[in-house]
């Protein structure tokens, strides 16, 4: 009945003050006109563990700060990316928010979405899907947890330095989702919409066999844009909009 919002890569850390300005103008907003919203990942540019909201640092108070007095307002879901895929429930509840699985079927009067982050469909990029599945080995990240939060930090932050070195040679259709993966997923739960960010290529693409993928864009700032800040949102009226900070709101509809 509602009017769901969905969001994904915000990247909050410590060097994107700008980028967390915008999103909580977007936290602003949607208090007044969203029902429900749906964080799709990457909401952090690294995550580490819940104990650095004991003590934390400014920009980390500043969101927490944010997220509990939306939560007042409305309930906030959080899925987790491939950054974040440390977050936790209990520090979901800390801010007022409740965690989702990393893939979701979201029903509404009007839609039916297949959400998640969307990591798991780059299935081009071995050396990533690798890395994943290490990370993501409950064993190993009771160990890192368990780690002096220093540690992790220093661990953390030279993991994303040799991953960055990585990455950057690889071309775009590598670390871009395979579409035959996309297509499987879908097929797999008997869905037609697929709903995820994480390749930061804001997009709608049509599939074969009335499939459609819609990509949600990021939020991070370069130096020419003034953020690409972006946000879907699934109107009660049926509708699809997809909305941008100080930019007209773009509709459409998907069909049937
Ligand atoms: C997140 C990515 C860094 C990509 C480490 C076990 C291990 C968890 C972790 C450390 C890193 C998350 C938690 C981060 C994503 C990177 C670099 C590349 C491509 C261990 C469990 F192995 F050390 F024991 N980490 N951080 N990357 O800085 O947020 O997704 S992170
Ligand atoms: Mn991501």
């Amino acid at each position: 009945h509602g009017t769901v919002w969905i969001a994904a890569d915000i990247h909050l850390g410590p060097h994107s003050p700008k980028t967390s300005q915008a999103f909580y103008q977007f936290l602003d907003q949607a208090k007044q006109h969203a029902d429900a919203l749906i964080l799709c990942g990457d909401i952090f540019h690294a995550w580490v563990g819940a104990d650095q909201a004991i003590d934390p640092p400014a920009w980390l108070a500043h969101a927490v700060y944010h997220f509990r007095h939306t939560a007042m307002d409305l309930p906030i879901f959080f899925m987790r990316g491939n950054r974040d895929f440390l977050l936790d429930g209990h520090f979901a509840h800390y801010v007022g928010a409740q965690m989702l699985d990393d893939q979701l079927i979201l029903q509404t009067d009007h839609h039916r979405l297949l959400l998640t982050h969307g990591d798991e469909l780059c299935t081009d990029d071995q050396r990533y899907q690798r890395f994943r599945r290490r990370v993501r080995n409950k064993k190993l990240q009771r160990f890192f947890l368990r780690l002096p939060l220093a540690w992790r930090e220093r661990i953390a932050g030279g993991l994303r330095q040799q991953s960055q070195k990585q990455q950057q040679y690889l071309p775009q259709s590598i670390t871009d989702v395979n579409e035959q993966a996309c297509m499987d997923l879908l097929q797999q739960h008997h869905e037609q919409v697929l709903v995820h960010g994480h390749t930061h290529r804001p997009a709608l693409h049509r599939l074969e066999n009335g499939l459609s993928r819609i990509v949600l864009p990021d939020w991070e700032y370069d130096h020419s844009e003034p953020s690409r800040s972006g946000w879907l949102a699934l109107e009660a009226d049926g509708q699809i909009a997809f909305h941008r900070l100080h930019h007209p709101t773009l509709r459409f509809k998907l069909k049937k």
